[in-house]
């Protein structure tokens, strides 16, 4: 059996488990009106009508994505279909902590800007905020802070991603400091939080899914955004329309959707995800499995430096010759080298590296690779940043929530 057949069962296999599952509480709701004797389906039954769904339509409107959970909905994009320099919103993963708000019309949403050191507390509606603003555009990548966590071991909770939770699509809107300076920061402010227009899982409508922020240094810089376009359209619903907070280069988790309340804090804000495990990692490295106090755990901050390789797919048949290429990223600094290997990480040739459209943008590579001879290969891809750091080849720092795995990624190759 050819690899490329095996990874199809493989994928089709784990297809169905998936459906099994975490399919079956959609599945009932789903079914409960419309089926007489929904209440006779065995637990965890596929409808017929389910199962022979082509897997493509599980996100109709994100063919191909991988979907992880789906309450909340999280969904994470294959690495072939992250090839487009700028991330159509068809391809971009999905990363809910809550229920989503069922309005995100423009015309019915306002937002505010308060908070202990927010001079004058004042709301606006979208229509007002892009009247008195300069608007701005820049291409920006969101990398969830979790992407990679499949690879940890002991196993972290969580959603288990894989390499999919990156996307860089172009973001128009207003600079986050231009409002806040309009709004009056007093001398006391350290931190810039959001609260977002969806609901807890409980349902509890006085807590938050998640409310995070960043330190004003980052809430200043000219490419923060709060965003009202998405690759020149409006938002779409699942990534934070009609207004979305963009801090390119941190955990996407800062980059708040369905922005309510913009909150300047005279202190490191406390909100929902903010302590704890949650988007926190050891402050000094610990042996795989440690519990780690609460006061040694500190917040992540810019992302480290990563690469992808998105053509072509893994498990592909070549000859001799193949030209790879990908997107590689390093929070808030550059890629100032991009390397490939087909020898398991024994050798590594140079890449062709592009600029980055703008500051905070992935950068494009290319190499051409050469085999010696027929066989399996994997061809591994390695960033290094600004700051001389480079992409480590094993998962790195095990940490309680799976965070920040950066490795190098690697696809199969079988040469003819
Ligand atoms: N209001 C709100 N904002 C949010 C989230 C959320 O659940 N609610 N998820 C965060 C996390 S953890 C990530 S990784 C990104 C995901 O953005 P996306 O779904 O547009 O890809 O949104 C962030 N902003
Ligand atoms: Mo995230």
């Amino acid at each position: 059996m050819s690899r490329k057949i095996q990874r199809g069962l493989f994928e089709l296999a784990s297809r169905r488990e998936f459906l099994a599952t975490s399919l079956a509480a959609t599945t009932a709701s789903f079914v409960k009106s419309t089926i007489p004797f929904a209440r006779f389906m065995p637990a965890g039954y596929i409808p017929v009508t389910l199962a022979a769904a082509p897997p493509d339509t599980v996100l109709a409107d994100k063919p191909g994505l991988v979907l992880l959970n789906d309450r909340p909905l999280n969904a994470e994009t294959p690495a072939h279909l992250l090839d487009d320099d700028i991330t159509p919103a068809a391809h971009m993963f999905v990363r809910n902590n809550g229920i989503p708000p069922e309005d995100t019309d423009a015309d019915n949403w306002t937002f505010k800007v308060l908070g202990e050191s927010c001079e004058n507390p004042r709301a606006y509606t979208v229509e007002a905020l892009k009247r008195n603003f300069e608007h701005h555009t820049y291409q920006l990548q969101l990398e969830c802070g979790g992407n990679g966590r499949a690879e940890f071991r002991p196993r972290a909770s969580g959603n288990q991603w894989t390499t999919g939770a990156i996307a860089c699509p172009e973001w128009t809107g207003v600079r986050l400091r231009d409002v806040l300076e309009a709004c009056g920061l007093r001398e006391n402010a350290v931190y810039v939080a959001y609260r977002g227009g969806d609901r807890h899982l409980s349902g509890d409508p006085h807590k938050d899914p998640i409310s995070r922020g960043v330190p004003m240094s980052k809430a200043l810089e000219d490419e923060t955004l709060l965003a009202f376009q998405m690759n020149g359209a409006d938002i779409p619903a699942a990534h934070g329309a009609p207004l979305r907070l963009v801090c390119g280069g941190w955990p996407a988790s800062a980059s708040g959707k369905w922005i309510r309340e913009i909150i300047v804090r005279d202190r490191v804000h406390d909100g929902a995800k903010m302590n704890g495990t949650a988007y926190r990692v050891p402050c000094t490295p610990v042996a795989p499995g440690t519990q780690v106090a609460d006061e040694n755990m500190c917040i992540i901050n810019s992302m480290p430096v990563k690469s992808i390789i998105t053509s072509p797919e893994s498990g592909i048949r070549s000859s001799r010759s193949l030209a790879v290429r990908g997107h590689a990223w390093a929070g808030d600094l550059e890629v100032t080298r991009m390397a490939v290997s087909i020898d398991f990480g024994a050798t590594w040739q140079n890449a062709q590296l592009s600029a980055p459209a703008n500051r905070l943008a992935w950068q494009h590579w290319q190499a051409e690779v050469r085999f010696p001879q027929p066989g399996y290969y994997e061809v591994w891809a390695r960033a290094t940043d600004s700051a001389g750091r480079t992409q480590p080849m094993l998962v790195p720092g095990w940490n309680p929530k799976g965070y920040l795995n950066n490795a190098t990624h690697r696809i199969a190759v079988e040469v003819s």
